[in-house]
C-alpha cells in the first residue's frame, strides 16, 4: 500500500494532528474530558482518519512511535486545559487510544510513566482506551502492564464494548476502571419508543459495570432522546455528535 511507505516521513514531517471528542457527564452535562482522535493531514490526499492508516501503522510497527507522540501531545494539551482552568475545580481527562502492538510493547510502561513525570499531569487526568477484543484475548503477562499503569493512577476504559465477545466473569479480572458501551446499542434506542429488549440489555450491562465498580461512558449519542434514556439507565458519561464532534483543541472550551 502506497499509503504504508510515507507513514514514516509523515511522523518526521509532522503531518498528524489530533482533533478531541468531549466527555459529558450525564448527570450534571459537565464536561469531563476529552478523547484524542489522531488524523493524518496528507499533502495530496487531505485529512485521512484512522482507519486510513492505522491498520497499516500497526501492521508495519510504527504505530509505536505514533502512539507516543500521540500520548505525548495529547497529555501536553491536558496540561494546557488544566493551566487554563478548563474544566473547573476538576480536572479534565484525556483518553487515548492504545493499539495492541502498543499494549504487548515491552516499554508502555515506562514511557508512559515518564511522558506523565515529564508533563507533570495527574496520572488520573489519563485515560487509555483499549478494545475489548484486544483485552480480552490479552493473556495474564500481557495485562501486567496495563495493572501497573492503573495502580500508578491512570484510568483505563475497555473500549467498543459489547462487539467482541467477553466472557462476562471474566471482565472481572481486567484492570478496567471504565466500561465504553459501543455505539450500537447507542443506535438500537434510536426508535421512540425504544425497543425493550434493548433497553434491557443496556440496562444489564449498566448494572454489572457498576457492580464491577467500572463506570460507564456511551458512545455515538446523537440525540436528546438517547441522551435522555441512557442517562435515566445509569450510564455515567457520554460521547457523541449530540455534544460535539471531535474538533480541535481550542474549541473544547465552548464545546459544551
Ligand atoms: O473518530 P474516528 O473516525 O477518528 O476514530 C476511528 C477509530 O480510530 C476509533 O476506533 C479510534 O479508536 C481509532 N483511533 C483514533 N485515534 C487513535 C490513536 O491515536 N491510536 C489508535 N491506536 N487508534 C486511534
Ligand atoms: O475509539 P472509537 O472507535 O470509539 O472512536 C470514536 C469514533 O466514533 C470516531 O470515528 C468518531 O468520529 C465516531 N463518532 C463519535 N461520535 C459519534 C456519533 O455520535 N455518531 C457516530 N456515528 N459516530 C461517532
Ligand atoms: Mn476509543
Ligand atoms: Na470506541
Amino acid at each position: 500500500h502506497h499509503l504504508t511507505h510515507h507513514l514514516p516521513a509523515a511522523l518526521k514531517g509532522c503531518e498528524f494532528f489530533i482533533e478531541y471528542q468531549p466527555l459529558v457527564r450525564m448527570g450534571d452535562g459537565s464536561l469531563e474530558g476529552a478523547e484524542a482522535l489522531v488524523r493524518w493531514s496528507h499533502p495530496r490526499h487531505g485529512v485521512l482518519g484512522p482507519d486510513r492508516f492505522i491498520p497499516l501503522a500497526e501492521h508495519t510497527g510504527l504505530i509505536v512511535p505514533l502512539g507516543q507522540w500521540v500520548l505525548k501531545e495529547a497529555v501536553r494539551q491536558a496540561c494546557q486545559w488544566q493551566v487554563r482552568g478548563i474544566g473547573g475545580t476538576r480536572p479534565l481527562k484525556v483518553n487515548v487510544n492504545l493499539s495492541p502492538r502498543q499494549l504487548h510493547h515491552p516499554d508502555l510502561v515506562d514511557d508512559t510513566v515518564a511522558v506523565l513525570e515529564e508533563s507533570g499531569l495527574d496520572p488520573s487526568a489519563l485515560c487509555l482506551e483499549v478494545t475489548e477484543t484486544a483485552m480480552v484475548s490479552a493473556d495474564e503477562s500481557e495485562l501486567r502492564p496495563l495493572r501497573e499503569l492503573a495502580e500508578y493512577g491512570v484510568g483505563i476504559a475497555l473500549d467498543d464494548f459489547g462487539t467482541g465477545y467477553s466472557n462476562l466473569a471474566n471482565l472481572r479480572r481486567l484492570p478496567a476502571s471504565t466500561l465504553k458501551l459501543d455505539r450500537s446499542f447507542t443506535q438500537g434506542l434510536q426508535r421512540d419508543p425504544a425497543d425493550p429488549v434493548d433497553l434491557k440489555i443496556v440496562e444489564g450491562i449498566v448494572s454489572l459495570a457498576h457492580t464491577l465498580q467500572l463506570s460507564v461512558t456511551v458512545e455515538g449519542v446523537e440525540t436528546s432522546v438517547q441522551a435522555e434514556q441512557l442517562r435515566d439507565l445509569g450510564c455515567d458519561s457520554a460521547q457523541g455528535w449530540y455534544y460535539a464532534r471531535p474538533g480541535p483543541p481550542e474549541r473544547l472550551p465552548e464545546a459544551v
